[in-house]
């Protein structure tokens, strides 16, 4: 997470050209001060598919070595941790898993703009922001399992992980359901008068096409939300196309229509992604109003284990995402080239997360299933007598 909520640039509320300060001249800076239309139509870049900056001066603040490694190894984890988990799931160890792979840009650029304080309401593929929030990887893992330390107790689809430490709540399978949520929890801070915190909700592209979608915009829109509505434009919804999805220009220019300043970034850039997300974020925690940003981005892999999408898309696209555009490797020949990493360093890390992967999994796996008693917790603050004769029963069952 971010630990100074600094943005370059100036931060605007609904107006329409707002001038760069001088001193903050860079294309980032540029980007943002631009017009509302400019915003949503244009795209935010600032490390370019070959590694280069687009200019020096773009860099996010306090992206040093120690940051942009700090970054990185966000990265580097959700991809390690996305493969042993699939293959895991191929094996029938586990039920069901969704990979965020080529989407690790946004998920932690997103999160790195987040303090420990705001509040993440996530969709399908950001786990990753929480882990990046420091969410333990046991804990996810556990989730997976629905074991005995699974903070749910088993109850949820594996991929739909919790973490109250952390402000991170639970994912609702309803596509875009959490959207309304989102802005309901910075309505609450803002009624309360918690200023200084936002809540950030995340949906995909299918997502935007939901009625809730539209109820979240409004409403953030009218109320002035402290909120940041985050869309990982991953360019499919399972089978559907974004072609199919919306007429619309971009995902961005959706949000104008709600008189909410929206941004459009390079997805797979993750400086662009902070940059962005930044500047929403603190924009809601000056209680300047709701931004909506749409993150470039494509769904390299499948939409979940149950998926196959060679039935339904051209898989030579897919490819020139994967081997040209990917996000981990303009991060890394970045830093190759500041010589921030070098190979043997970058293969030690691989390693090491390795070995964290597959330590949780082994911890996890072998972990019993949640307390049977589980089944009638939770719901009431002592168990009500209809409910402990059904558990007696079950035990008796399971005793005979
Ligand atoms: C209301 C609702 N309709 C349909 C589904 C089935 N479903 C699950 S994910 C998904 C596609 C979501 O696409 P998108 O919002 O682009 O997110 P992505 O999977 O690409 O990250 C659909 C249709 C659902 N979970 N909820
Ligand atoms: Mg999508």
């Amino acid at each position: 997470m971010e630990r100074e909520p600094t943005v370059r640039g100036k931060a605007s509320g609904k107006g329409q050209a707002h001038a760069a300060a001088p001193e903050l001249r860079s294309a980032a800076a540029d980007y943002l001060a631009g017009d509302d239309e400019a915003k949503a139509r244009g795209l935010l870049q600032i490390l370019r598919p070959d590694g280069t900056l687009v200019d020096e001066a773009s860099l996010p603040d306090g992206v040093d070595r120690t940051e942009a490694l700090r970054l990185y190894r966000g990265m580097l984890t959700i991809r390690i941790m996305d493969e042993r988990l699939l293959a895991l799931q191929r094996q029938g160890r586990i039920g069901f898993y969704g990979e965020a792979r080529g989407q690790e840009a946004a998920v932690v650029g997103s999160s790195a703009a987040t303090l420990p304080d705001d509040w993440i309401v996530p969709a399908l593929r950001e786990a990753g922001v929480g882990i990046f929030r420091g969410m333990p990887l046991r804990q996810y893992i556990a989730q997976i399992f629905g074991n005995a330390n699974d903070p749910s107790r088993g109850r949820q689809m594996p991929c739909h992980p919790c973490d109250r430490e952390r402000n991170y709540v639970v994912m609702s399978s309803c596509v875009s359901s959490q959207l309304p949520h989102a802005v309901g929890i910075a309505m609450a801070m803002k009624i309360a008068g918690d200023t200084g915190r936002c809540a950030v909700g995340y949906m995909g592209d299918g997502g935007t096409s939901e009625p809730d979608f539209h109820v979240a915009l409004n409403f953030a829109g009218v109320y002035r939300s402290p909120v940041v509505l985050f869309c990982q434009n991953n360019q499919w919804a399972i089978s559907t196309p974004g072609s199919s999805q919306t007429a619309a220009e971009t995902i961005a220019l959706k949000g104008i229509g709600y008189g909410v300043e929206s941004l459009r970034c390079d997805g797979n850039d993750i400086f662009a992604v902070l940059a962005a997300t930044r500047y929403a974020c603190a924009k809601a925690r000056r209680g300047d109003g709701p931004t909506f940003i749409e993150a470039l981005t494509y769904r390299v892999s499948a939409h979940s284990s149950s998926d196959d999408p060679s039935r339904y898309r051209d898989e030579s696209v897919t490819k020139t995402w994967r081997e040209e555009r990917d996000p981990l490797t303009r991060l890394r020949t970045f830093l190759a080239a500041r010589g921030w990493l070098t190979a043997a360093e970058d293969a030690a890390l691989a390693d090491m997360i390795e070995r964290e992967v597959r330590e949780a999994i082994a911890a996890e796996e072998s972990a019993g299933p949640p307390a049977l008693a589980t089944l009638v917790e939770d719901v009431f603050e002592t168990v009500p007598r209809h409910l402990g004769e059904q558990m007696e029963e079950l035990r008796g069952h399971q005793a005979g």
